[in-house]
């Protein structure tokens, strides 16, 4: 399917429910994918590839929150940021570079700009707060490279997230390797210490699968009281298994799967009981065959084709089938 035109989502309206007294009391910012995703990287192809290896746009943003009452600086680190040695995919020999830059800042998330999934032009608002290129780079393969200090009101105040907002995109520059990374909001510079109480998210995932074929991944899109329907559209799947969507009220839908180089979408739509809580989507593998290094591309969007934020830390915690409200399914 053609993936919507300049389909700019509305924060305020995505997100009008007071995040702050959802997030769990006590929840951290963990690596990015969190363990609850069980997603082994995070991956940005370079700008000469092929949309067939998995990766639609070349580019990936990710928002961080940082609670309003943290006062000491915040760092952000990227695991593995090179293009070169372990973990990446080389396609023809490395001969990549990836940029991450990091935004704070009026328009930061508020600009409409920010928050679609594509890289239009424009998308990279806010203050440029920090930036670096990395290519084949020993010194960072298989390491952690540190952006910061940051003092969290560097950031964009939206109460409807949950505090000050920080955005990091990575973009894939010449080259045709894929970069794979990941992500930690950091009290420390040399560590990864969470910050309590902090979140990620992002509107699009562009992720790697495990290559073993019992782990299951999970995204956990936020469900506002405003949504009655959500359409799933994931791309390059290569008919790997299933897409299950579990939530309060429902123990298992299956989303339409992609094959190679194709989009798929479903819609699905939204009891009472699921509203305000996430969802819980999982990647099943196939078990008879492996799809090796298999790339993927997720988002969603509601009835008026806004954006699911996709939070790390789930919001609400990681939704639990429960019988009683299933059977009662409106
Ligand atoms: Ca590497
Ligand atoms: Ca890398
Ligand atoms: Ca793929």
């Amino acid at each position: 399917m053609q993936k919507l035109k300049y389909p700019y989502c509305h924060v305020k309206t995505i997100c009008c429910c007071l995040l702050t007294v959802l997030i769990p009391l006590g929840a951290k910012t963990q690596p990015i994918p969190t363990v609850e995703e069980n997603i082994p990287f995070l991956v940005t192809f370079s700008s000469d590839s092929e949309v067939s290896w998995g990766d639609d746009d070349f580019s990936q943003v990710f928002f961080f929150v940082i609670p309003e009452d943290k006062k000491s600086p915040v760092y952000i680190r990227v695991f593995d940021p090179d293009v070169g040695g372990q973990h990446d995919e080389d396609r023809t020999g490395f001969s990549s570079s990836t940029k991450f830059s990091v935004y704070g800042g009026r328009g930061c998330i508020s600009a409409k700009e920010a928050t679609s999934i594509e890289p239009l032009e424009g998308y990279k608002t806010g203050n440029l707060l920090d930036s670096k290129v990395f290519g084949e780079d020993t010194e960072y393969d298989n390491r952690w490279y540190t952006f910061g200090p940051f003092n969290p009101m560097e950031g964009e105040l939206m109460q409807e997230y949950g505090g000050y907002i920080l955005k990091i995109v990575a973009e894939g520059l010449k080259g045709d390797d894929g970069n794979l990374y990941r992500y930690f909001l950091s009290t420390k510079a040399d560590d990864n210490q969470p910050v309590e109480g902090g979140n990620a998210f992002t509107f699009e995932y562009t992720f790697r699968l495990s290559n073993d074929q019992a782990q299951i991944s999970h995204l956990y899109p936020y469900v506002n009281d405003r949504v009655v329907s959500v359409k799933f559209s994931n791309f390059d799947w290569d008919d790997d298994g299933y897409i299950k969507v579990v939530s309060v009220a429902r123990r298992g839908d299956f989303a339409k799967i992609s094959k190679e180089n194709e989009w798929a979408n479903s819609t699905h739509a939204i009891s009472e009981s699921e509203k305000s809580t996430s969802l819980d989507v999982q990647f099943i593998k196939k078990k008879s065959k492996l799809v090796k290094n298999n790339n993927v591309v997720l988002y969603i969007t509601n009835q008026y084709g806004e954006f699911l934020p996709f939070y790390t830390a789930p919001i609400g915690g990681i939704p639990k089938f429960k019988y009683s409200i299933g059977v009662q399914k409106k």
